[in-house]
């Protein structure tokens, strides 16, 4: 891993002055601005790319006086807390987080920002981020932390100058779904590796963690009335491994370590197909009332619950019951992808059934795209997951429902699934929907995807990442990494702002903080990394 070159404070400060005067000269629209190395972040420089920029004026330099200002609420404290957390490091300023006093303030006001939008001013005299809500001071502190130079997200004292660039950002997402989906069940990841991965996804705006908590090859979370969906169903993975589970304790951290960074955990139970560690755990869950065995492969499509039994309907009802308490978000995923070996007539009495339980349970249904071949209840969402050569015919049922009130989540496969090769040189993933390049996976728009869908039932965008080659956090890192950042931009900036010549000089100034954070990202040679 590369390191930057230590400059003397000295240097460093002309230095960074210089790029700030190079930086202001730039203006926010028209040619890309050529590639310069990041050591100060630039207004313009931010992804995803805020709604408005106007950079001006002198910049504001914190020093081992700044303090971090807050009102009075425990939420607004916390946000100051993590900041702090995320300055001290690097600074090594104490950066104390109070109620009076300036440097850098973090006030709640009313004014046109909306849930998660915020207005950061940064002038000499200090920086202000103010927002109608914690979760939009939390968005400004990520756009505050990409002014700073990449140094500043290392864990230990650097040389500074820690200096914001000068002016007004004011900004707010243009989807109110903005996920990514982490697939537990193929290989298992642990607490600390799923914290690790939203604390990257915090850094670019993301407000939704969906988890794939359940698959053929393994049953990832403590139901207490079905305890062997963990012990016997999660003991293994893809491969062979000894797998793992969340026990209600652990989940309950990820939650909370979630709502710490304004991400929603999402949690999915898939059915009726993906099912196998189910039926493998319960005999009396299959129709004949054998229990097969526990499965390590990687293909889809062959299990089914028994949609005619009884118990199948007490079985999901405990699971949502349980799962629904875990929950304090608003949906609940219950798959229903890829149920080939469930035929239709029952598939769809099968979602007949279930959606009314998760909403008995007060969550809101979400379904994989399939759903709209059944019946979608009202208010669920359906997460479209085809691709370009998807038929037309299937668009169109997706369509349909849209226009009938289902709202859509994105997740084209070809163009979003993290878990597709970018080329055919990449060791990890696959390529069933083809290769995803870094400029294929950011060059289209959510709003105009799918053909005949109003504009208003986009609810957003996730970044599906599906784990039968990743093991590791490096794995999700490599695959993720640069593409997720093209899937917050998506979900957050305006269609205006939309421009790959542009994004490309962005996205390269985020390497530095990639190496600065250790996430071994793919240097895809799309991008114009600074050397390393
Ligand atoms: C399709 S996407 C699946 C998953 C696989 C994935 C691999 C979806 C709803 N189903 O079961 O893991 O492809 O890319």
């Amino acid at each position: 891993m590369t390191r930057h070159h230590r400059t003397t404070p000295r240097l460093a400060r002309i230095l960074g002055s210089l790029l700030l005067v190079a930086a202001a000269g730039v203006l926010t629209s028209g040619a890309a601005p050529a590639p310069r190395p990041a050591a100060a972040g630039a207004l313009d420089q931010v992804v995803p790319a805020p709604a408005s920029v106007r950079p001006g004026g002198s910049p504001y330099r914190i020093t081992e006086r700044t303090g971090i200002r807050v009102d009075g609420s425990r939420e607004v404290r916390r946000v100051g807390e993590y900041l702090a957390e995320v300055l001290r490091p690097s600074t090594g300023y104490r950066l104390p987080v109070t109620t009076h006093g300036g440097g850098i303030r973090l006030r709640i006001a009313e004014g046109p920002y909306g849930a998660e939008g915020y207005r950061l001013d940064s002038g000499p005299r200090g920086v202000t981020i103010t927002a109608g809500a914690p979760a939009g001071l939390f968005h400004g502190v990520q756009t505050l932390r990409q002014l700073l130079p990449a140094a500043v997200e290392r864990d230990s004292a650097q040389p500074g100058p820690w200096l914001v660039a000068g002016g007004t950002v004011e900004d707010s997402p243009r989807y109110a779904w903005r996920g990514a989906m982490l697939d537990v069940s193929r290989h298992f990841f642990g607490v600390d590796r799923v914290k690790r991965y939203i604390d990257q996804l915090a850094l670019y705006k993301f407000n939704k963690l969906h988890l794939h908590l359940s698959d053929d090859q393994g049953w990832r979370i403590a139901v207490d009335s079905w305890p062997r969906l963990t012990t016997y169903g999660g003991s293994t993975q893809v491969g062979g491994g000894p797998g793992g589970f969340y026990t209600k304790a652990d989940y309950r951290e990820i939650v909370r370590h979630a709502a710490s960074r304004h991400l929603e955990v999402v949690p999915e139970i898939d059915m009726p197909g993906h099912t196998n560690a189910a039926l493998a755990s319960y005999a009396e869950l299959n129709c004949d009332g054998v229990a097969p065995p526990l499965y390590t492969g990687t293909a889809v499509g062959f299990s089914s619950l028994c949609v005619d039994k009884e118990v199948t309907y007490d079985f999901v009802d405990d699971v949502i019951r349980e799962l629904a308490a875990l929950t304090p978000g608003r949906y609940l995923h219950i798959g229903g992808d890829e149920a080939h070996s469930t035929p239709h007539e029952d598939y769809v009495r099968f979602m007949d059934r279930v959606q009314p339980v998760v909403a008995e349970y007060g969550k809101t249904v979400i379904g994989w795209h399939q759903l709209t071949g059944a019946h979608p209840a009202k208010g669920a969402l359906a997460q479209y997951w085809g691709l370009d050569g998807t038929s037309p015919q299937e668009k169109e049922q997706v369509a349909a429902a849209a226009r009938n009130g289902t709202g859509l989540i994105l997740s084209p496969a070809d163009r979003i699934y993290l878990d597709m090769k970018y080329d055919a040189s990449t060791p990890l993933g696959l390529s069933w929907a083809g290769y995803v390049d870094v400029r294929r996976s950011y060059d289209w728009d959510p709003g105009a995807y799918l053909p005949g869908v109003p504009a208003s039932a986009v609810r957003g965008v996730e970044a599906p990442l599906w784990s039968e080659t990743l093991e590791t956090s490096a794995h999700i890192e490599y695959m993720a990494f640069p593409r997720v950042a093209g899937v917050a931009e998506l979900g957050w900036s305006p269609a205006a702002a939309h421009d790959w010549d542009a994004y490309r000089v962005r996205l390269a100034a985020q390497g530095p903080r990639w190496e600065a954070l250790g996430i071994g990202y793919h240097r895809a040679p799309q991008v114009p990394w600074p050397a390393g």
